[in-house]
């Protein structure tokens, strides 16, 4: 483990890199470790060996899937670097990581440019008001053109873009890094020359574009500059500085990650451009109110779980965010969601799979505590003296929803607590039991996501199932009133039985569930024997006649009747009715109801064709249409019975562009000719 011998939070840069699936994160990342001194060998994320990419499911798929923790020293510098996933199945990871650091580095394929999760961590990096940075990686691939990735950048971000190192070359002529500032160009073991006669007009071009930017930011360096007198690197970076923090300028860089060009450059001016811990942008409460900040390291703690992570054998290990005050072995650290107090009895600085032991963590250091089962992510460390509870993390919803089935001779109980625990580390994986359709059911971002769950699971907790669309919840109900008399009566020696109602039924508005009133005059049914009544309806109403499916909207009045001296009892009113309900349900026109979700799609414009389509196929219902922003928000009602698959789908027709959200609406009548199938089924299911 390196950590600086002393170091202070002024002295702490956190960063995340962030991309597009496969743009290099882990490679940059490897090389970083290297040149660090942590990793004596790089290693590639296709022999399974990099630091980032350790665990098996991850060197089975060769991409990453949970963020991946360093901490290292760098000119005198320690820097805390976060290398996440970039598939959007497992984009809560990198939603987690940006809330935990002051910079973002995105990553660009520079032969495919700006790609759909592109978008979605750079709106990240933005919402966490993050300093960010680009680096253009691969530009040894052959299609590579420089100008056109830095123009297509331009297009995509607010800010203004600055490259601080370009290519001499791309494809098979590329031969190193022109740094601006520098004048020189950087070969792969960090070497320099003078740039070569071809590239010098296109790197004066460059140079004389960032001076003239960042003079522009600052006015004294304005007047140096209009006399012509020199202006120092220091002062370049430090108004670049200046402008990155207002989030004006986005400085980029280019590299080839996996040669190892431009990675130990790239970190060389980030140290100096990120902000340290005290400058970060405000943090906020629960209540959204902006929370003060002293960071020395007599203030009270204040730090964040931004992360849990699930070990059969180390156990949950904690991973949080200091914002304030020092942390010291043994402490106590009160949590403001238990109202308790927990005892850290070791802390941790983290690298990749190992975990460091560690004296102290100051504000602005990331590190982890072990074995304190009751942390959850998004939980706030404090001060019971001073209680500050920080705003949740926002993390993406997950959207595809599976039922869950246990393989052959897996232990049901050993499964769902399996599924349970993983559902703490993992915040876009949710677990419910529906007791309607007494089904186990799991929310996921994608299928890819839910496979890998699958496999950790059976690694794990050893434990192995299946997942597959859920039943809807469809329930029943009438259309018209009637009026109906049952009565049940048994002679057979002995005491007998004898109950019997006068009852009418009558449908209630959607949602109003069940309601009973009685009329009864003159003690025709002795009151005793009323509330049996009630039971005897709601209980039969848990199967209506149509498919066996719970009976809802539904009003019942009992009006009249007789009893028995002797034979009548609870048991014979709630026998008869119960058959009077069966009796009425079946002359009032039941029909079966499903659940109506409310969806809102967003999708660039060129897609709304496609969708509009496509959700009409679903028997969906536009409730209307926004255009915002080159994209199309629309709302509409669709049955739930048509939506299972729609995370999935939407991914397919709009690669990848599109989002959804949901959520309950309303039941509504199943149309006749779907009905009929559903019956149908539902009726030879049960046979
Ligand atoms: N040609 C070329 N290939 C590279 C470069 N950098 C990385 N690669 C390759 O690109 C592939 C993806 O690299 P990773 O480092 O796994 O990318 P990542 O961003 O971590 O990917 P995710 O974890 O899936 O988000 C690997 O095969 C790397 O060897 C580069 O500069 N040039
Ligand atoms: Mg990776």
């Amino acid at each position: 483990m390196l950590i600086l011998a002393k170091y202070d939070t002024k002295d702490i840069r956190n960063f995340a890199l962030i991309s597009h699936g496969g743009a290099g994160k882990t490679t940059f990342t490897e090389m970083a470790l290297v040149k660090a001194g942590v990793k004596g060998e790089a290693g590639t994320v296709e022999r399974g060996n990099t630091a980032s990419d350790f665990t098996p499911e991850e060197k089975d798929k060769q991409f990453s899937i949970t963020n991946s923790y360093f901490s290292f020293p760098w000119n005198n510098r320690q820097i805390n670097l976060i290398d996440t996933p970039g598939y959007a199945d497992f984009r809560g990871e990198a939603a987690s990581a940006l809330s935990m650091v002051e910079g973002a580095l995105l990553l660009i394929d520079a032969s495919s440019g700006v790609e759909v999760n592109t978008h979605y961590v750079w709106e990240k990096a933005r919402e966490n008001e993050l300093c960010k940075f680009i680096f253009i990686n691969k530009v040894d691939k052959d299609e590579v053109d420089f100008n056109a990735v830095h123009e297509e950048l331009q297009d995509f971000c607010e800010e203004n873009l600055l490259p601080l190192t370009i290519p001499a070359g791309t494809g098979e002529d590329f031969q190193g890094i022109i740094d601006l500032l520098s004048g020189k160009l950087i070969t792969e073991n960090g070497e320099t020359k003078e740039i070569p006669e071809e590239f010098q007009d296109q790197a004066d071009e460059y140079h004389l574009e960032l001076i003239e930017s960042v003079v522009e930011s600052d006015d004294e360096l304005m007047m140096k500059y209009l006399e012509d007198e020199k202006i120092s690197d220091e002062e370049i970076t430090g108004a670049l500085f200046n402008s990155v923090e207002q989030k004006m300028t986005v400085p980029i860089f280019a590299g080839v990650a996996s040669r190892n060009f431009g990675v130990k450059r790239t970190l060389d001016y980030l140290v100096k451009l990120i902000p340290d811990p005290t400058n970060r942008p405000s943090l906020k409460d629960i209540n959204g109110e902006e929370v003060e900040l002293n960071f020395s390291a007599e203030s009270d703690v204040l730090a964040q779980v931004c992360k849990t992570m699930v070990d059969p054998y180390i156990g949950k290990l904690s991973i949080f965010r200091m914002y304030n005050g020092r942390l010291q072995k043994g402490d106590e650290l009160y949590v403001p969601r238990l109202d308790d107090k927990l005892k850290a009895s070791k802390l941790y600085k983290i690298n990749g799979s190992e975990q460091n032991e560690v004296e102290k963590l100051l504000a602005g250091d990331i590190g982890a505590v072990a074995k304190i089962g009751e942390l959850e992510t998004s939980d706030t460390i404090t001060e019971p003296d001073n209680i500050v509870e920080l705003k949740k993390l926002k993390l993406p919803e997950p959207m595809l929803i599976q039922k869950v089935t246990s393989k052959e001779g897996q232990d049901d109980e050993k499964m769902s607590n399996a599924i349970q625990r993983y559902s703490q580390e993992d915040l876009t994986f949710k677990v419910n039991f529906n007791r309607e359709t007494k089904e186990l059911l799991v929310h996921g971002m994608g299928t890819v996501h839910l496979d890998v769950i699958k496999k950790v699971c059976q690694r794990k907790f050893d434990v192995s199932f299946d997942t597959s669309e859920p039943s809807v919840e469809y329930k029943e109900t009438v259309q018209s009133k009637v009026d109906v008399e049952e009565k049940y009566k048994k002679q057979s020696g002995g005491r007998g039985q004898y109950g019997h109602v006068m009852m009418k039924f009558e449908p209630l508005q959607r949602g109003k569930g069940f309601e009973f009133e009685e009329e009864i005059f003159g003690g025709a049914v002795p009151s005793q024997y009323i509330p049996a009544v009630e039971k005897g309806v709601s209980e039969a109403m848990e199967e209506g006649v149509l498919a066996g499916y719970r009976v809802v909207d539904l009003k019942a009045i009992l009006y009249d009747g007789s009893y028995h001296d002797v034979d009548s009892s609870e048991m014979a009113f709630k026998i008869a009715a119960s058959k009077a309900f069966k009796k009425a349900m079946e002359q009032a026109k039941p029909v079966l109801l499903e659940p109506i979700m409310k969806i809102k799609v967003v999708v660039p414009d060129d897609f709304m064709g496609d969708i509009m389509g496509d959700l009409n196929s679903r028997r969906g219902r536009i409730l209307g249409m926004d255009p915002s922003d080159g994209k199309q928000i629309i709302n509409a009602e669709v049955p739930q019975a048509e939506l299972f698959s729609y995370a999935t789908d939407l991914k397919s027709i709009t690669g990848g562009y599109g989002q959804f959200s949901m959520e309950f609406s309303h039941y509504d009548k199943v149309p006749q000719q779907e009905a009929e199938d559903i019956i149908r089924q539902r009726r030879a299911e049960k046979e």
